[in-house]
């Protein structure tokens, strides 16, 4: 519970925060969002190409003889994600994976991390946006940067320091071994036509601490990366009952009146493993309208 409370109150100040805001701005009506996604990946292009990594000062440099172009470097991955109905991909460079053995977290776990932004702009050249240099929980339904809650899916965290004989290390709560590297993400991914940067690229260097492991949004008992009934890795668009909250934030996914923890009949505080429905014995209690007793 004190890690809750924890994260509440981080989450407030996280909300202040680049990566953070909501998609209530007005966007300009008609906008190509299309040919924007173009516009980006050719700029990213040429920024990999005309750039390397420079590991000694953790930074990217534009390219020097004898040093190997990031769109070179084995270390720079890509993904490509739909998201607003477009494929979209976004690069990303793990220097330290992390140690936790939480493992990585999925695309709506609460992560603990610091951070530099900075944004590409038209000449492909960076600017300097924000450093977080003080860790902060951010909370993924707060996080209007959709490419963001993907690239933490390729780190790690660290583990909490502690005293040389295994004891809660006597000073400030400090992390080893934490997850380090970056990730650019095109505007489509970033804040798109509104927002804090609008059709900006953006460039997040990231060290990430600690993540909440299945993290559970609305506190239903299923974890919000299993309320992602369609199985397409995106938790935001499953909405069961249609009341434009998404099952990972709705507390009675079914909207049938009775709340998701509470059609939870075989009382083991997990609603996924309650099928009481002979007519539709795939569907769990808390998903099937048809089925409304409380336990
Ligand atoms: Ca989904
Ligand atoms: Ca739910
Ligand atoms: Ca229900
Ligand atoms: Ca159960």
């Amino acid at each position: 519970m004190i890690k809750f409370k924890h994260l509440l109150y981080t989450v407030a100040v996280g909300t202040l925060l680049y990566a953070c805001g909501t998609d209530s701005n007005p966007r300009i009506e008609n906008f190509d969002h299309e040919a924007q996604a173009i516009k980006d990946q050719d700029s990213i292009v040429k920024f990999l190409k005309t750039h390397y990594y420079k590991d000694a000062v953790d930074s990217i440099k534009p390219l020097i003889d004898g040093e190997t172009a990031l769109m070179d470097d084995v270390r720079l991955k890509s993904r490509v994600v739909n998201e607003y109905d477009i494929d979209y991909t976004y690069y990303y460079f793990v220097k330290e994976e992390g140690v936790s053995e939480k493992g990585y977290p999925t695309v709506v776990d609460s992560v603990l991390t610091t951070y530099r932004l900075s944004s590409l702009d038209a000449s492909d050249k960076l600017t300097k946006v924000q450093d977080l240099n003080t860790p902060t929980w951010f909370n993924a339904s707060q996080i209007a940067v959709r490419g963001w809650l993907h690239a933490f899916t390729h780190f790690k965290g660290g583990e909490l320091k502690k005293e040389d004989d295994g004891s809660p290390y006597n000073g400030p709560i400090t992390y080893n071994g934490t997850g380090k590297g970056f990730f650019l993400l095109p505007s489509g991914l970033s804040y798109r036509n509104s927002g804090n940067l609008p059709n900006k690229t953006l460039l997040y260097f990231v060290s990430l601490h600690d993540i909440v492991e299945n993290t559970d949004h609305d506190q239903d008992g299923v974890p919000s990366i299993f309320e992602d009934v369609d199985e397409d890795g995106k938790p935001w668009n499953d909405d069961t009952d249609k009341n434009n909250v998404p099952n990972y934030l709705d507390i009675d996914d079914d909207g049938d009146g009775v709340l998701t923890k509470d059609e939870d009949k075989n009382g083991d505080g997990d609603p996924r493993n309650d099928f009481n429905d002979p007519n539709k014995p795939n569907v769990p209690d808390y998903l099937n309208r048809d089925i409304r007793v409380k336990y």
